[in-house]
C-alpha cells in the first residue's frame, strides 16, 4: 500500500499577505520566476535541510497502487548502511560513516540552460508546493545487488516544468555538490572520478512519471549517505544514474557527458537501462543479490528487463538497439 505525503503546511502567521492567496500554480510560476525571497521561510522540508538525524515527514492520505510494489521492502538499516557515494569513499560502509561531514544547510539548486525561467533557489523555495508521495521502487546497482526502497518524493517533471524548458532542450545534466573539505573521497589518492559527479537523462526520460526527486525514505528525510537533501531516482536504470545531493540541473541540446561514461565508456553507457540480456563486460547482469543478502542466504534472483518497469518505459526505446545504446 503506497501512501501520500504532503509538504507540511505553512502556518498562516508565518506567511506574507501576498502568498496567502497564491495557489499552487501561482506558487510554481513564482518559483519559476526565481522569487526565492518569497517569505516561505518556514516552508517545506526545513527539516530536511537541518541537523543530521532524519526527521519524519508529514503523512496525509492514501494513494493509488500505481507506483507501489508488493515486494518485501529492504530494511532501513540495510538501505542506509550499504551505499555507493564515491565522494565519501569506495567502500560500501564509507558513506554511512563519512557523508555526515557534508553540510546540507543551507542548500541551493541552480536550474539553468535551455529554460525560459532559469534560477538558483534555496531548498525551501525549490520544494515549496510539491505533494510528497511514497513510492516503493526497486534499485538495481550495476554491481548486481538490489534493494526495494520506500522513497518519499515527487516527479522530476513537476520540478522541471516550473522552469519552463524550451523546445530546444533535449537532455538534462545533473551535478552533485563538490566540496573537497567535506568529501574525503574526493581528496583521496587514486580517486577515479572527475568531480563533480555528473549524470544525464534524455528529456523524455527526465519527464517520465516514474522519474523521481527523492527527499526522504521510510517516511523520514533522506540520510546523508542516501543523497541528502535531494537525489534523483530512475528506477529502470542502473543505480549510478540516480545521482545524489544535487546542486545543478541544466537543460541542454546535446547528450551530456556523465562521470561513469567518461571513466569507462565500454562499461557504462549513457542509457544504462537495466537489461539482463546485455552483460557488463566484466560480469553477467542476469541475476542480482537482493539485500539483505549473506553468504548463507545469498537471495539471488533473476534480473528483469528495465528492472521490472518494462510496461511503463519500453516505449521510450522503441526501435533502438539496446546492445548498442547500453
Ligand atoms: N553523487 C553521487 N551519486 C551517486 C553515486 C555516487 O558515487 N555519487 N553512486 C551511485 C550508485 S553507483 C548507486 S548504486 C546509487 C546508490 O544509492 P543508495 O546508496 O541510496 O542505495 O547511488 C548513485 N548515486
Ligand atoms: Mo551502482
Amino acid at each position: 500500500m503506497s501512501r501520500r505525503f504532503v509538504v507540511p503546511k505553512i502556518d498562516s502567521s508565518e506567511i506574507t499577505p501576498e502568498s496567502v492567496y497564491l495557489n499552487r500554480r501561482e506558487l510554481m510560476r513564482a518559483a519559476g520566476l526565481g522569487l526565492s525571497t518569497m517569505a516561505l521561510a518556514a516552508a517545506p522540508l526545513t527539516a530536511a535541510s537541518t541537523g543530521s538525524a532524519p526527521r519524519p515527514l508529514d503523512f496525509t492520505s492514501p494513494e493509488g497502487e500505481q507506483f507501489s510494489s508488493s515486494e518485501q521492502k529492504t530494511p532501513y538499516a540495510d538501505i542506509t548502511a550499504y551505499n555507493n557515494f564515491y565522494e565519501f569513499g569506495t567502500d560500501k560502509d564509507d558513506p554511512a560513516r563519512y557523508a555526515k561531514e557534508m553540510t546540507i544547510d543551507p542548500w541551493a539548486v541552480e536550474v539553468s540552460g535551455l529554460v525560459l525561467k532559469p534560477g538558483k533557489l534555496n531548498l525551501e523555495d525549490l520544494l515549496s508546493g510539491f505533494d510528497l508521495e511514497e513510492r516503493i521502487y526497486r534499485l538495481r546497482c550495476v554491481e548486481a545487488w538490489s534493494m526495494v526502497v520506500p522513497w518519499i518524493g515527487f516527479p522530476l517533471a513537476d520540478l522541471l516544468q516550473r522552469f519552463q524548458p524550451l523546445s530546444t532542450a533535449k537532455y538534462v545534466e545533473f551535478r552533485t555538490l563538490y566540496r573537497r573539505s567535506e568529501m574525503r573521497g574526493t581528496r583521496s589518492f587514486g580517486s577515479i572520478i572527475d568531480w563533480p559527479y555528473r549524470e544525464g537523462l534524455r528529456l523524455d526520460e527526465a519527464m517520465h512519471p516514474l522519474t523521481l526527486i527523492a527527499v526522504g525514505l521510510y517516511g523520514k528525510t533522506l540520510p546523508h549517505q542516501n543523497g541528502a537533501p535531494l537525489r534523483l531516482v530512475v528506477p529502470w536504470k542502473y543505480g549510478f544514474k540516480s545521482i545524489k545531493s544535487i546542486v545543478s540541473i541544466k537543460l541542454v541540446d546535446r547528450q551530456p557527458a556523465t562521470s561513469w561514461q567518461s571513466l569507462a565508456p565500454r562499461e557504462y553507457g549513457f542509457y544504462s537501462n537495466v537489461n539482463p540480456a546485455v552483460d557488463h563486460p566484466r560480469w553477467s547482469q542476469k541475476f542480482e543479490r537482493r539485500l539483505p543478502s549473506s553468504l548463507f542466504r545469498p537471495n539471488r534472483i533473476p534480473t528483469r528487463m528495465f528492472n521490472g518497469y518494462e510496461e511503463q518505459v519500453a516505449e521510450l526505446y522503441r526501435g533502438m538497439d539496446l546492445s548498442k545504446y547500453y
